[in-house]
C-alpha cells in the first residue's frame, strides 16, 4: 500500500459541498481508503487569472493504485462532477491533484510527482501540514516548506468540515 496526498479545490457554486462530494466519491474507489482529512480553507486566488476565492483542503489516502491509475480515477471524478475544460489556472467546479504518492519522483507529460506546486503553494501546504506535519516528501520537509510561505491569504473556514 502506498500513501498518497490529494489536494482539493473549488471556486464555483457550492464550493465546500463540491469538496465533500469529491471526498465521498474518492472513498468509494476500489483500492483507495481515505485515512485523513484536513479542515476546509478559504483562500485567495493564486496565479494570473482574476477569479473568485477558492475553498481548498487536502486528504491522505492509502491506495493499491499506481500513481497513473490514481490520477485517472480522480480525473474521472472531476469529469463526473461536471468539470469542463477552461483556461489554465481558471475557475473550476472541482480540482483534485495528486500531490505525492509515497516518495515517488516522476516527470511525464500527464503526471509530475511530487506535484510541481507542492512546496510553493500556501493553499496546499497549510491544509496538508494539518494532516502530514511530520512528513518529508522526496527528502523535503512539508512543514519547512509551509513555514517559508506567506500564509496570510489562507483562512480556516469556521463551522464547516470536509
Ligand atoms: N488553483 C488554481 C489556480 N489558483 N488558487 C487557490 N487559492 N486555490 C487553488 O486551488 C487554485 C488557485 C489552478 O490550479
Ligand atoms: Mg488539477
Ligand atoms: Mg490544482
Amino acid at each position: 500500500m502506498a500513501e498518497a496526498a490529494l489536494g482539493l479545490g473549488s471556486n464555483l457554486g457550492d464550493k465546500a459541498g463540491h469538496l465533500r462530494e469529491a471526498v465521498r466519491r474518492i472513498g468509494t474507489l476500489p483500492s483507495v481508503r481515505v485515512v485523513a482529512r484536513s479542515s476546509l480553507y478559504r483562500t485567495e486566488p493564486w496565479g494570473p487569472v482574476v477569479q473568485d476565492w477558492f475553498v481548498n483542503a487536502c486528504i491522505l489516502v492509502e491506495t493499491a493504485l499506481s500513481p497513473r491509475d490514481l490520477l485517472a480515477a480522480v480525473k474521472a471524478i472531476e469529469g463526473a462532477m461536471g468539470r469542463t475544460p477552461t483556461v489554465r489556472w481558471g475557475p473550476r467546479v472541482i480540482d483534485i491533484d495528486v500531490l505525492y504518492w509515497d516518495d515517488v519522483a516522476m516527470n511525464e507529460a500527464s503526471l509530475t510527482l511530487p506535484h510541481p506546486g507542492l512546496f510553493e503553494r500556501p493553499f496546499v501546504l497549510v491544509p496538508l501540514c494539518e494532516i502530514a506535519a511530520e512528513r518529508t516528501v522526496t527528502g523535503r520537509s512539508l512543514m519547512n516548506a509551509r513555514n517559508a510561505q506567506d500564509i496570510a491569504q489562507v483562512h480556516l473556514l469556521h463551522g464547516e468540515t470536509l
